[in-house]
């Protein structure tokens, strides 16, 4: 890549396919429409022995959650415990009844997110054609409200590329297409359906404190994801194989900087902005991962419900996977 210039999103984007105006002007949930009430019932024939893993990572780890660079880590403040009673600032409630309280400022990002699909954009215009304007004080237009309030349940198929690659994790930088996701799937004798949501492990935020430890020893210093790699074929098969969400183990859900181009996260314009996939960040994989490599069941129910925040960019969420 060194040497080359790197090119804006919009040319490096230019011929690839868009899904704006296919579910009407106003639609603000993209392919999401692809999960109707058929791909719902694939998604409840898909559970076999009534185990559940839940996806979000912890908030509030003591040793630090994953975030992206720049957005600060959440914070939880106690406004009423026992220590006020002690303190006789507890307010007294007939019967003796008291109670703990806390408020939190968190990032709509600094979790287990959905992201809303006005979340990025280029040119302007966020999914759907919505002025990027739309965006100012507030979503107003594609916020991941109408996401939360439709909900998103379906079959979901893990797909576990690091296990594929015979690590624990993937390494910094590291990238994979929609070619190794296909033999990866094969490798565990799954087939990745049309509709399917995908769900891609990369070993990434299971590794997170790990690295780290090793941050803070200062033997790591740059943020560089591991993961997809724009191609145009790869938009080409998302677009064919109507993904309506893509769920990973890592931050961006993408390699931080298509090594290619030199384009920062250009799947998030090709995939959100102009399909309308919706994505799912920073979701903790390894559990139902080493559950699907012992039982060989890949595929299960997914559901999942983000929090109805009006004009928010993103919201965080705990999806569940029934098996
Ligand atoms: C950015 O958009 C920068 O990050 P993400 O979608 O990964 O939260």
């Amino acid at each position: 890549m060194s040497g080359k210039t790197v090119p804006s999103t919009s040319d490096l984007l230019e011929d690839d396919p868009k899904n704006w105006n296919r579910w009407g002007p106003d639609d603000e949930v993209g392919c999401l429409n692809f999960l109707t009430s058929d791909e719902v019932l694939r998604g409840v024939r898909a559970v076999r022995q009534g185990k559940t893993f839940t996806l979000q990572v912890v908030i509030g780890h003591p040793q630090g959650d994953p975030i992206w660079p720049g957005r600060k880590a959440a914070q939880r403040v106690n406004v009423m415990d026992k220590g006020y009673y002690l303190a006789g600032k507890g307010p007294a409630a007939p019967g003796g009844l008291e109670f703990a309280d806390d408020m939190m400022v968190l990032y709509l990002q600094g979790s287990t997110q959905y992201d809303a699909l006005g979340h990025v954009w280029y040119d302007d215009k966020l999914y759907n054609g919505y002025d990027a304007k739309t965006t100012i004080g507030g979503m107003s237009r594609a916020s991941v409200l109408p996401i939360a309030e439709r909900g998103i349940v379906g079959r979901g198929v893990l797909v576990d590329i690091a296990r594929h690659r015979g690590k624990p994790s993937l390494d910094a930088g590291e990238t994979f297409t929609h070619v190794d996701l296909l033999a990866a799937a094969e490798a565990q004798k799954t087939t990745i359906e049309k509709h399917d949501i995908l769900i891609v492990r990369t070993g990434w935020i299971g590794a997170f404190h790990d690295r780290e430890r090793e941050r803070r020893r200062g033997t790591r210093a740059r943020f560089v994801e591991p993961g997809l790699t724009y191609s145009p074929e790869l938009v080409a098969w998302f677009h064919e194989m109507e993904i309506p969400n893509l769920v990973t183990d890592t931050i961006g859900n993408e390699v931080t900087t298509d090594p290619e181009s030199g384009v920062m996260l250009p799947l998030h314009n090709a995939l959100m902005r102009n399909l309308g996939v919706t994505f799912t960040e920073i979701a903790e994989l390894d559990p139902l991962a080493a559950d699907c490599a012992a039982d060989e069941q890949y595929t299960f129910l997914y559901a999942a419900a983000p929090l109805k925040i009006r004009g928010g960019s993103g919201s965080p969420v705990n999806p569940i996977v029934v098996k």
